[in-house]
């Protein structure tokens, strides 16, 4: 595995399903299914047709609970298994990668960088391939916003979206991650995913609130390159909200 580098293998990968359209990532909290429970899950879900899994939630996971799970999940599927973390304590060497994300409109120092120089040495040692990610939080934000200490962005002003995106990508960052919040009772606007994707040409990440392929179908018109869900699934399982999110996908690679 590569340590990082303009593009570590998990990147190199992401870019090459890119160019056949759009991705879904499927995230599973390791606290809520741990071990095999987030293998089968896993299992599941690639069947289903997801690209990649995140591990990760809203409150701290500890080692113990991330690297077991992490193991299992590589066990059982064959898409890298990318932690999405909210601290150092959440990294773990058996995942393949990790959403090195800077929480941009955050107005804690620790959101953005500090935590960052904290467990860069030990990412790098880890053998973990960071993704560099520029995250953004939209309005309502639910946890993720209180917990972030963020000025979320407002659901009406897409062009504060798109500055924050494209000074994401003058500052080398190759993903940006529109997020509306776990379980937020909307996805992000289409018109703001549509503006981000017009003004960059970062890989757009879109989260928070997707429960259903009527969720997902205005956002990958709008031209997101990967949804990411995670309650519908803690919710329902793999059932009819999941399985239309995964369609809709499917549709527009297939086109
Ligand atoms: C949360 O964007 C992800 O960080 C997924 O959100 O749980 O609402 O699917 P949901």
């Amino acid at each position: 595995m590569s340590p990082g580098g303009p593009a570590g293998r998990v990147e190199a990968y992401l870019a090459g399903l890119r160019e056949g359209g759009p991705m879904h990532w499927t995230l599973i909290d390791p606290d809520k299914s741990p071990g095999e429970r987030a293998a089968g899950i896993a299992r599941g879900a690639v069947e289903l047709g997801t690209h990649a899994i995140l591990l990760g939630g809203s409150t701290g996971i500890s080692r113990a609970v991330i690297g077991p799970t992490s193991a299992a999940v590589k066990a059982a599927v064959r898409v890298p298994a990318i932690i999405f973390p909210e601290g150092a304590g959440s990294l773990t060497p058996e995942a393949d990668a990790v959403l090195f994300m800077s929480l941009l409109n955050s107005r804690d120092l620790d959101l953005v960088i500090r935590a960052h120089a904290r467990a860069a040495t030990s990412i790098r040692s880890m053998g973990l391939e960071p993704i560099p990610t520029g995250y953004v939080v939209v309005a309502p934000g639910m946890r993720v916003g209180e917990v972030g200490r963020v000025d979320a962005v407002a659901r009406d002003d897409p062009a504060t979206a798109v500055g924050f995106a494209l000074a994401a990508e003058m500052l080398g960052m190759r993903f940006v991650y529109l997020e509306a919040g776990s379980g937020a009772p909307r996805p992000v606007p289409a018109a703001m995913v549509r503006a981000v994707r017009e003004a960059t040409r970062v890989t757009l990440i879109v989260g928070g609130g997707i429960r259903s392929g009527r969720d997902a179908r205005p956002l990958l018109g709008a031209g997101a390159d990967v949804l990411v869900t995670g309650t519908v699934t803690e919710e329902e399982g793999l059932g009819e909200g999941y399985r239309t999110i995964l369609e809709e996908v499917h549709r527009v690679r297939a086109r």
